[in-house]
């Protein structure tokens, strides 16, 4: 990977979302009509035309759930929902540079004016959740980023009108969408013309700064992806990606889309969900490497330990690092079985006892940088999660790698893993939900390969695997078994949101000459 690839630049918005080469000139109307749309309203509100709009999708999961804070490889891809935020670059007229902030929703995201300090970071207060927390989450990434090189930087005053179509707290991460496009478009009102690497950095920052411990996944896929390809995402011992393509088979192979309407609200519900497991795969991760007197350096991961983390030093110091990760794996996967017997999980005192400290430094050392709210850490179940999940993203991606065409019996291979990562989120790592396990199911019986929950769960988005003649087949049964039992009175538009085609899309993107 190019370190130094620069966020694309076009005039043309076909550059951005053109997906099949053969239609590359031509974009779907609504998505020409959104754009007009920011445009139009941008120059009613301001009274001038934006300068240019910075643009970043949601992406959506193929495999490896939950391992991208573990440093785990993990197989996105943007999908063609995003934000877009028009951008004009005004004088400063006080002392401070000033953000106005409008939303193509008014009602339910109101306007908003703001200053950008010059000499430290903006303040996110992540208890309000704000609309704009998010925006300032990518100004804040974005002067710190900027002040690095210039320190004494005078940030660009500047208008914004910003459009969202990505589905909140929809498992598509559309948290990602907004804080990348925001910072990008900063980055841009003040000259900086940034790489991907770069930005990625910045906006991983930022977005633990409205308070949720993820991984890099979603940046990553939400600014390195390409029309047409997986983005194979590795994290461990540094970052990078590779563009994977999904080879032909006799029928195309569609990756679809559908909300389960039950939204989760990371922000909120962290401490007994998606924060509490990046803390019990940390005390995991620990406790493993305590058992097998290997020490762990601090780590990029979320908390500084990660599980990969303890997998490299337990190799080495079997002198195995040369063998396949496959076979890697399998000996961890092993030696987790054994070591964490209780079924039950761990409490603070067990957990300090196996790592020879008290309870109040377990707390300090390893549960202090946000609220988490469990008696048992459910250690066993979450590690194995993780290491086979890890797995199966290997050979997933070998099956796609190897394979000059996709036959029945590799598709088939394929779903099935999918299959198994979603039994695997339901009973080992308990991030299902009743709703999304009967949207599986209803989706497998009407002829999926694969179906699973894509992004934290808890709610949020399905997807599935499919060849494209059961598409209608399978949107049908959903509509007839899920969406009209679970959501009578969904409105049709709704409905149309709730499932999504989603070709393999590009990333980030900055449109000038609006
Ligand atoms: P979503 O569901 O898009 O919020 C979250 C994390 C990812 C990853 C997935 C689970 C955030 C911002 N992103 O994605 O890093 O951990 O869950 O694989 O929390
Ligand atoms: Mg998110």
């Amino acid at each position: 990977m190019a370190p130094q690839q620069l966020v694309p630049q076009t005039d043309n918005i076909a550059d951005v979302y053109a997906t099949d080469d053969a239609s590359a000139k031509s974009v779907a109307p609504e998505i020409q009509a959104r754009w007009r749309n920011l445009v139009t309203q941008f120059t009613q509100i301001y009274g001038k035309k934006p300068d240019f709009v910075a643009r970043s999708p949601g992406r959506v999961n193929i495999i490896g759930e939950h391992i991208d804070y573990n440093l785990y490889d993990v197989l996105p891809t943007a999908v063609s929902v995003d934000v877009i935020i028009a951008v004009k670059v005004v004088e400063t007229q006080g002392a401070e540079a000033t953000v106005k902030i409008s939303n193509v929703n008014p009602e339910k995201f109101p306007s908003r004016e703001f200053t950008i300090p010059s000499d430290k970071d903006i303040d996110i207060d992540p208890t309000k959740h704000e609309w704009i927390n998010y925006f300032k989450a990518g100004v804040l990434g974005a002067m710190k980023f900027l002040r690095q090189n210039n320190p004494s930087i005078k940030p660009a005053s500047v208008e914004i009108h910003l459009d969202g179509n990505v589905p909140p707290g929809g498992g598509v991460s559309s948290s990602a969408a907004f804080v990348c496009a925001s910072a990008l478009a900063v980055l841009k009102a003040n000259n900086h013309n940034v790489s991907k690497q770069d930005l990625l950095d910045l906006a991983v920052v930022s977005e633990r700064s409205v308070g949720v411990y993820s991984g890099g996944m979603d940046q990553a896929a939400s600014i390195f992806s390409e029309r047409g390809y997986l983005l194979y995402t590795k994290f461990f011992p540094k970052f990078s990606v590779e563009h994977v393509p999904v080879p032909e088979a006799d029928e195309e192979v569609i990756f679809l889309v559908a909300q389960s309407f039950i939204t989760s609200n990371k922000a909120e519900t962290g401490p007994r969900h998606y924060n509490l497991r990046v803390a019990e795969c940390t005390l995991a991760a620990v406790v493993l490497a305590k058992l097998h007197n290997v020490t762990l350096e601090k780590d990029n991961s979320s908390l500084g330990y990660s599980l990969r983390n303890f997998h490299e030093k337990f190799m080495r110091k079997e002198g195995r690092l040369q063998d396949p990760l496959e076979y890697q794996l399998d000996s961890v996967i092993q030696t987790t079985t054994e070591l964490f017997s209780q079924e039950q999980g761990y409490t603070r005192e067990e957990i300090a006892k196996l790592l020879d400290i008290t309870v109040p430094e377990l707390e300090s050392r390893f549960l202090s940088s946000f609220p988490v709210q469990a008696e048992r850490f459910l250690l066993r179940q979450r590690a194995l999660h993780c290491f086979k999940e890890a797995r199966r993203v290997l050979d997933f991606k070998a099956c796609l790698s190897h394979a000059k065409k996709l036959d029945e019996k590799r598709l088939h291979y394929l779903g099935q893993l999918l299959n198994e990562t979603q039994e695997s989120c339901q009973k080992d790592y308990e991030c299902s939900c009743p709703e999304v396990d009967q949207i599986c199911k209803i989706a497998r019986r009407a002829g999926t390969w694969g179906s699973r929950l894509t992004g934290a769960g808890w709610g949020g988005c399905t997807v599935h695997m499919l060849p494209k003649s059961k598409v209608e087949a399978v949107s049908q049964a959903l509509k007839d078994e899920y969406y009209s039992q679970k959501f009578p009175d969904l409105s049709q538009e709704k409905l149309a949101q709730a499932i999504v085609i989603s070709k393999p899309s590009n990333g980030s993107f900055l449109v000038q000459g609006t």
